[in-house]
């Protein structure tokens, strides 16, 4: 019998020490498009008033590092609070008129017009007359007249 109970005892404890991990902390790394350190202040406080504990937003490799607690906030939330003072986001787009109220040096290339300019990269690269001419297709990118794609 005694062993039965400590049996449950320490299943419980387990199973308890168990949902507190469910709990804990995670990290996630999200894609915030920006330019400058003015940018990299103002991402990094959205993202703790969307709830995150830690915020590091790289202006070289415009990857926002966060750690969050799990039961308070989620990375949808914390995109929404970086969209919502005027920066894209891998899944949240940016109220323009938010945006338009950026100081110019921080009103970076937006992720709308990055995406129609890569389709268009990809478009021209995968042209068969341009993929096999060097002169049309540079480092993946279409040289800006498309000539060998006409
Ligand atoms: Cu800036």
């Amino acid at each position: 019998m005694k062993k039965i109970i400590l049996f449950s005892v320490v299943s419980f404890v387990f199973i308890f020490s168990g949902s507190l991990f469910a709990q804990k902390s995670k990290s996630e790394e999200i894609k915030v498009w920006g330019n400058c350190g003015m940018c990299k202040k103002t991402i990094e406080a959205a993202a703790i008033s969307g709830g995150a504990k830690d915020a590091t937003w790289n202006d070289q490799t415009k990857i926002l590092s966060i750690s969050y607690n799990s039961k308070k906030t989620d990375t949808k939330k914390i995109q929404e609070a970086v969209a919502a003072s005027g920066y894209d986001t891998q899944d949240v787009t940016a109220p323009t008129e938010v945006y338009n109220k950026l100081h110019s040096c921080c009103q970076y290339d937006r992720k709308a017009t990055e995406k129609s300019n890569l389709t268009a990269t990809k478009s021209c690269c995968e042209n068969e007359k341009c993929s096999n001419n060097k002169d049309c297709c540079t480092d993946g990118k279409c040289e800006k007249d498309h000539a060998c794609c006409k």
